[in-house]
């Protein structure tokens, strides 16, 4: 143990002097015996984060015309945070619960939430829910649930590779490194085309080695805007099955790409009638509006087999171990405002609608931009904004072009040229278009 070597009775300086010296002569006596093992040198400055960086600086920026455009959170058309009207419906059926209490959750998570959770991914007729070759985890929302779902593979599925999309989420990098789970990338984004290179995707999935981790992106790519279709998933489907690959689906939007639930989760569905073996993280932060919250599940679903049922419960209990030792259980809130509307007709019918009004709005705001850069006459061709799906839009504004657009007109967007499209509204459209065009012309 370290030692201490304060001196006790009389104090070591004098009254005048000023603080900064009198902390330097403190840990001048200090320094001999006080040190420990830790050296603190090993612990280099970290970058801040890229994302959250943006938002602190937009917050701070006074100009009264900014723009936010950074993260993939909603806004209504006065560019303000919306809670959905079902959220509000089904907080107050909490509020009048007189069972409501602040207790702990068991370890998976509230069962009703996670059951239901399960049909909507799968669907409410899904045969691997029929035949129990699902198990269900509440997690800290989506980051979560990739998170438990990268851990469990590295302890249970050891030395392979995860192939990302080039691009993905940035966060998938880290949370894959911090359990030391390989990277490999699989083109995705055609500069050329800013839609799918799907050659590309297949060739490298293709080549890939049996039994690596695929991560996809079931609906409304981030950062790119660009999904496969269903004929492409189809043929995805068939390279993997080939290989042996085993799938990963981050769900992160499903109900935003569409406005329609069961649109959104078809990949996965998909997927599971061809028979794979593969895991889900699933997030309500954007498609319930809990984002704060931190409202998800983390879903693995085993191959139909005579023993399946007692392989998911071994695989169960596993992730039970792995989440007791990593956050004990999970958040309550969010699981409960999600399970009450889950679980109740009229307000999951509410929450459809909601969904429409929040990807219709959306997908307005593509068009009016499209247009807009249309009629200027912007140098470049902007049908990928419309062509794009989902909370964001890989424009093709270079760095140096999105630096630019922050410094002269005050809108924030992430290096790679993504925007949150949420973050237009027909106040701000036709400025944003505007620096837009400004931008690629002079920059
Ligand atoms: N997966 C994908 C593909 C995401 O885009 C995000 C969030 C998550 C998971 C995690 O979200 P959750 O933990 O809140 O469920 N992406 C955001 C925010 C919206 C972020 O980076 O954290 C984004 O702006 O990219």
């Amino acid at each position: 143990m370290a030692q201490h070597a304060y001196q006790t009775g009389s104090s070591p300086f004098t009254s005048s002097d000023s603080p900064k010296l009198r902390l330097s002569q403190l840990s001048d006596q200090l320094s001999p015996m006080a040190s420990t093992h830790f050296d603190a040198d090993v612990v280099p400055q970290a970058p801040e984060d890229p994302l959250f960086g943006l938002m602190a600086a937009y917050r701070n920026d006074t100009f009264d015309k900014k723009v936010d455009l950074g993260i993939g959170a909603y806004r209504d058309n006065n560019a303000k945070p919306w809670v959905l009207p079902v959220v509000k419906k089904a907080e107050e059926v909490l509020r009048n619960d007189p069972d409501f209490n602040h207790e702990y959750l068991p370890i998976a998570g509230l069962a009703n939430f996670t059951s239901a959770s399960q049909k909507l991914v799968l669907g409410a007729d899904s045969p691997a829910i029929k035949e129990k070759r699902v198990t269900t985890v509440q997690t800290i929302s989506g980051t979560g649930a990739v998170h438990l779902g990268a851990l469990f593979l590295s302890k249970f599925y050891p030395g392979r590779s995860v192939y990302f999309s080039d691009p993905t989420w940035v966060n998938h990098h880290q949370i894959f490194t911090n359990v030391h789970i390989k990277i490999a990338t699989y083109p995705y984004f055609s500069a050329k085309t800013k839609g799918l290179d799907f050659e590309g995707m297949l060739d490298t999935i293709g080549k890939a080695a049996e039994g690596s981790i695929v991560l996809l992106h079931s609906c409304a790519h981030n950062p790119t805007g660009v999904d496969p279709t269903q004929e492409q998933w189809k043929e995805i489907s068939k390279v993997m099955k080939e290989k042996k690959l085993f799938p990963f689906f981050d769900s992160a939007y499903q109900g935003f790409a569409s406005g329609d639930l069961n649109k959104d989760a078809w990949a996965i569905r998909y997927f599971i009638e061809q028979g794979f073996e593969l895991c889900i993280a699933q997030s309500y932060s954007k498609n319930l509006g809990l984002y704060g919250e931190r409202a998800g599940c983390f879903h693995f679903v085993t191959g139909a087999s005579s023993d399946a049922e007692s392989t998911i419960s071994r695989i169960a209990s596993q992730l039970a171990i792995l989440q007791r030792s990593e956050i004990s259980n999970p958040p309550a809130y969010g699981a409960r405002v999600a399970s009450a509307v889950l679980n109740d007709e009229a307000l999951f019918a509410q929450w459809e609608e909601d969904l429409r009004t929040m990807s219709g709005r959306i997908i307005e705001m593509r068009d009016v931009l499209r247009s807009k850069l249309d009629e200027m006459g912007t140098p470049g061709t902007w049908n990928h904004i419309t062509d794009q799906i989902g909370m964001f839009s890989y424009t093709g504004l270079t760095e140096k072009q999105v630096l630019k657009i922050r410094e002269a007109a005050h809108v924030y967007m992430t290096k790679n040229g993504r925007i949150s499209m949420a973050g237009l509204n027909t106040n701000n459209i036709d400025y944003f278009a505007k620096a837009v065009d400004k931008v690629v012309r002079e920059t």
